[in-house]
């Protein structure tokens, strides 16, 4: 690994603050078919003093956060002659406390659920460990020799955001506009840690697709830019001569990637986030010496086109677009590959390599003409082919809307027969969803967008998000990458987005009219 990269890494990692936040209320989470996921919330007033073996209860703490719990643990009348047993399960939102954790049938490693049994020998502050994320805790009382108080539950909440950098959001009119962009900074916020976390319930780590979303609405939002030169870095420390970059990566106990997480769009998108952090700073130092490794991402993807000049897909695990099963690549994963060529070919002229801009300008032209010769069919006014066994997805539409391969009104028809076609598979994460909104943005389709971010994103708030979710469709919440939504990661940075949309494009926007 480079270890100048690792260094210049480390060297831009910002501090961590910690707010004290105490849980407000007790609640009760019972079944309820009217309620998200089933899930009700109902207010608890008498929650008693003190507990007994086998007593549960569930604290409310009003907002979302992450960070280390502590409590205080007090004998009741007589001394507690034997150690205290507790149970604590948490929950991001009420239905995680709803589930028995042993009936978990996901696909994803269980000890991401977060629960921990707790013994302690004496009276005091209890401080675990490890971090945890949630709105709600459950405590079960499991063995007590005595009655035993418990109370002053706090969590030391960290975020490297620092708050009092975001000064837009007062500007936002429209109240669900607000309330949107309140969640959507709240998501951001609670995933900015040493690293942008995907989600801090889980996977804990930096994916560099859903860096170019957190980095894009840090931007409008908190503007910590030391974090997004250190995520650069970080990437770029782990680059293998002749590969994609690592999609993903891990900060601790120190850098490891795993290699064959090659994942080819994310890849073209970590080039895509230098030109952005360019654009967005002008650290023209940081552009200059990264610019080699986007570079290499490129003329990787370039390297490998196929006879018909179209991209090859790599060996491993290929590309990700999105998560709805069975999505065919190709098509989106060309349109990523001419998304990243027209943005680098910007930056290669910055960082004083003229002849690759020319040579990239030259392959952008020749690779739109011929993509849209081979991938797009007239009858059907879609992007159609053998490629992808003529799957017909709203994701290839998008990607080669923002590859620029059609435009104007033909490409407004496109995405608008593709968003309403029964027979078109639809996207089922907030990040690919986010690509529609940036298609429609590309397009000058500025009050559609903003119609979908409404009736999307909106309707997460409906339900009573207090951050954006990783999955969401409407009107299936039962739906998981995974194989149970128990896993699902219920504050999920990529999931942010709105927040730099309405700031940048919406923010004097009035109340929509129903
Ligand atoms: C999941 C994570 C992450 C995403 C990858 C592809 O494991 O949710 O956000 O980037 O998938």
């Amino acid at each position: 690994m480079n270890q100048l990269f690792i260094q210049k890494a480390e060297d831009s990692t910002p501090p961590l603050y910690e707010t004290e936040i105490r849980a407000g209320r007790a609640v009760c989470v019972t079944a309820d078919d009217g309620a998200p996921f089933g899930a009700g919330v109902r207010e608890v007033q008498d929650l008693p003093k003190d507990f007994g073996a086998g007593d549960r209860f569930v604290l409310d703490f009003g907002q979302h956060c992450v960070g280390r719990l502590s409590f205080r643990m007090e004998r009741s009348d007589r001394y507690l002659d034997a150690p205290v047993r507790l149970k604590l399960r948490f929950g991001e939102i009420p239905m995680e406390l709803l589930r028995d954790f042993s009936e978990y049938h996901g696909s994803l490693c269980a000890s991401w659920l977060q629960e921990e049994i707790v013994t302690v020998d004496h009276g005091g502050t209890v401080a675990l460990p490890r971090r945890y994320c949630f709105r709600y805790v459950e405590v079960t009382v499991l063995n007590t020799p005595r009655r035993v108080r418990l109370f002053d539950f706090t969590v030391r909440h960290t975020s490297s955001a620092k708050l009092s950098n975001d000064v837009a959001a007062r500007n936002i009119q429209d109240p669900v506009l607000a309330a949107i962009d309140r969640i959507g900074t709240k998501t951001l916020a609670d995933c900015m840690q040493n690293v942008y976390e995907d989600g801090p319930k889980r996977d804990r780590r930096l994916w560099s697709g859903d860096l170019r979303l957190q980095a894009l609405t840090d931007y409008s939002v908190y503007q910590n830019h030391s974090l997004v030169r250190r995520c650069l870095y970080l990437f770029a420390a782990c680059e293998e001569e002749g590969k994609y970059l690592p999609g993903c990566l891990y900060s601790k106990p120190e850098l490891f990637y795993d290699d064959g997480m090659g994942i080819m769009d994310y890849a073209l998108l970590y080039t895509v986030i230098l030109c952005e952090y360019y654009e967005h700073t002008q650290d023209l130092e940081t552009a200059r010496e990264l610019f080699p490794v986007a570079k290499r991402q490129i003329d990787l993807t370039i390297t490998a086109l196929d006879r018909e000049h179209i991209v090859t897909l790599p060996s491993g695990w290929a590309g990700f677009i999105d998560w709805v099963p069975g999505l065919q690549l190709v098509t989106a994963e060309e349109g990523v590959f001419l998304f990243a060529l027209e943005k680098n070919i910007v930056l290669a002229r910055a960082v004083g390599d003229p002849e690759t801009a020319e040579r990239w300008e030259r392959e952008l032209e020749r690779s739109r003409k011929i993509a849209y010769r081979q991938l797009f069919d007239a009858e059907r006014n879609a992007f159609l082919n053998s490629y992808d066994g003529f799957q017909y997805s709203v994701h290839a539409q998008v990607w080669m809307i923002l590859g620029g391969v059609i435009g104007g009104e033909q490409a407004r028809s496109v995405l608008r027969q593709a968003l309403c076609a029964e027979d078109c598979l639809q996207p089922v994460t907030p990040y690919m969803h986010h690509y529609i909104v940036e298609a429609m943005i590309r397009l000058d389709m500025k009050s559609e967008a903003l119609e979908y971010i409404r009736n999307y994103w909106g309707s997460m708030v409906q339900l009573g998000a207090d951050t954006f979710w990783e999955v969401y469709v409407k009107d299936d919440l039962n739906v998981s990458p995974y194989g149970d939504i128990l896993i699902n990661s219920y504050c999920h940075a990529w999931s942010c987005t709105p927040s730099y949309f309405i700031r940048k494009y919406f923010s004097g926007s009035r109340p929509a009219q129903n």
